[in-house]
This record gives C-alpha cells, sequence and structure tokens, in this order.
C-alpha cells in the first residue's frame, strides 16, 4: 500500500509556482493576485480561506482576502464581484462556500467573470470543461488529476467509480476520468444516494473517488484488492480530546480500506492540500493568460 501525502505534493508544487513566478516578476511582469470574498462567519469556509491565504504566501502571489458580514445582500455581494471583475489588479477571484443560506451561491456564481473564475465554478467553465476545451478546471477534480499524475498512477483502461455527484466534485471529477486524456481513459460510473447496487458497483472498481460527503462511508467490503482509493470527504466530528473539540474524517473507512488498497490518501493532507494547490495552478494561468 502506497500513502499519497497530498500536504508534501502540494508544498513541492507550490515551491515550483514560486520559482516561475519569481522569473516572472524579474522579467517584468505584475506579481500573481488572488482574491478571495469571505461571507459571514462559518468556522470552516474561515479555515479554508485561511488555507489559502497561506498557500499564496507560499507560492509567491499577492492575495486579497474580502470580508463582508453575515447579513450581506445578495446584491451587496453581486456589486462586489463586479468590482473585482473590473480590477486590473486582479487575475482571479473565488468566493469561498459555503454562503450564509439567505445568498444563492448558483447566482453568485454566475455572476463572476469566466476569466477570473479560478475555481472553475461558472457554467462556462463547466462546458468548456466538458467539451475538451481550454478552461479553469473546478480545484478539487483537478487537485486529484495532479496527484494521480505526479505519483505516475495508469488510469488508462481502468473502471472508476465515483460515489456522489455534486456539481462541484462527483459531476466534473467524471467527466474528466472518462475524457481522453493522461489521467482519464476511465471507464466510469457515478453512483449516489439512489443507486440500488452501490456496494456490488463500488466492489468492480479499479478507481474509487470518494466524495458523499458520510465519515467512513465506504468499508473494506465495497473495496477490491489492489483498488486505487481517493477519499475526498472532510467531514468534522466531535472528539473532546482535540482543541478545536473536532477531528476531520474522511468519507473512506481509512484503517480497515488501506491494507486492501494499492494506493490511498489519508484525511487530513491528502486531497485538501491538492484543492488549495489547484486554486494556486489556477490563478498562475489566469496571470500568464493561458486560458483565455
Ligand atoms: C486537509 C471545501 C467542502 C465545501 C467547501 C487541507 C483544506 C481542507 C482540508 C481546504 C474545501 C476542502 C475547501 C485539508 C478548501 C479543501 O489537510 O485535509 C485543506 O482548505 N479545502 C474549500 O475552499 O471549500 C470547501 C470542502
Amino acid at each position: 500500500m502506497i500513502l499519497i501525502n497530498g500536504a508534501e505534493l502540494a508544498e513541492e508544487i507550490l515551491q515550483e509556482i514560486r520559482q516561475e513566478v519569481e522569473i516572472l516578476v524579474a522579467n517584468g511582469k505584475r506579481r500573481p493576485h488572488l482574491a478571495a470574498v469571505l461571507v459571514g462567519n462559518n468556522p470552516a469556509s474561515l479555515s479554508y480561506v485561511t488555507n489559502k491565504v497561506k498557500s499564496c504566501e507560499t507560492a509567491g502571489f499577492r492575495s486579497s482576502l474580502i470580508k463582508r458580514d453575515e447579513n450581506c445582500t445578495e446584491q451587496e455581494l453581486i456589486s462586489l464581484i463586479e468590482e473585482l471583475n473590473n480590477d486590473p489588479e486582479i487575475d482571479g477571484f473565488i468566493v469561498q462556500l459555503p454562503l450564509p443560506r439567505h445568498i444563492d451561491a448558483d447566482n453568485i456564481l454566475l455572476k463572476i467573470d469566466p476569466k477570473k473564475d479560478v475555481d472553475g465554478f461558472h457554467p462556462l467553465n463547466f462546458g468548456r470543461m466538458a467539451q475538451g476545451l481550454p478552461a479553469f478546471l473546478p480545484a478539487t477534480p483537478s487537485g486529484i488529476l495532479q496527484m494521480l499524475e505526479r505519483y505516475k498512477i495508469e488510469t488508462d483502461g481502468k473502471h472508476c467509480v465515483v460515489i456522489g455527484r455534486s456539481n462541484i466534485v462527483g459531476n466534473p471529477m467524471s467527466i474528466l476520468m472518462a475524457r481522453k486524456a493522461y489521467p482519464g481513459n476511465c471507464t466510469v460510473t457515478i453512483v449516489h444516494s439512489r443507486t440500488s447496487n452501490l456496494k456490488d458497483l463500488v466492489k468492480q472498481a479499479d478507481i474509487i473517488i470518494a466524495a458523499i460527503g458520510i465519515p467512513k462511508f465506504v468499508t473494506s467490503d465495497m473495496v477490491k484488492e489492489g483498488a486505487i482509493v481517493i477519499d475526498v470527504g472532510i467531514n468534522r466530528v466531535a472528539d473532546a480530546s482535540t482543541k478545536s473539540g473536532f477531528r476531520l474524517v474522511g468519507d473512506v473507512d481509512f484503517e480497515h480500506v488501506a491494507p486492501k488498497a494499492s494506493f490511498i490518501t489519508p484525511v487530513p493532507k491528502g486531497v485538501g492540500p491538492m484543492t488549495v494547490c489547484a486554486l494556486m495552478i489556477n490563478t498562475l494561468k489566469s496571470a500568464k493568460s493561458e486560458i483565455y
């Protein structure tokens, strides 16, 4: 079993980005600049956005964290997005999710200029990705592709089962794993809460990508010997023995699944850091006008 170290790999890639950035800056280019909009005080959102600001520092980017009150209106948020769309100093920006419940996230994402949509959540970027055109790829699926590539994991002709069908992970992941590329060229099955024979299907997988949001959902009886197991779950489970009062648990029962896997990602320090790293890759691409 090979444990995939997402934290270490992300750090390595950030250092590579930093070297490239210093060359850009030495050649008179503006330093890449990522802005992040944080609305309200959801502790998970705050933690994610803090990780992104730190990664910007490591990558040598400029970053701006723009905070808005919990009761900020949808219209106020849209005005802010329009300012960022028009700010020539900003290469890309994100609106940190989850948003407060009174704000319709889908409507907000539509207002982001696709050219600055480094999260790859705008329908134009999704559509371009689906058609294999240059696009900002959604961060989590893109981070997983990076991981497969850097660990030289063979994907051609394999059966990949994606568990979950969200717009930010499961759905785009399934498209990317099926595309004619490396990593890709998989036969892909998506399973979800309404799948009748979910266990049987997961058991047939050469590659399992678990993104269902249920702690330890994937148990060892569902995993074929030698499978590659990618755990996207970031579930906060109460734990009185920790400082924060919780710990992160994946969608995979790691302890019992790991002995059967050929490769497996841990939680934390698996897919999570690669998601943040993929955002930095997109920001650099935006600064270099590589997509649009
Ligand atoms: C780790 C995210 C669900 C909904 C919205 C490192 C992150 C998480 C975990 C992180 C995530 C998850 C992010 C670890 C960003 C990944 O060591 O395990 C980093 O910051 N993430 C987000 O911005 O929005 C989300 C998950």
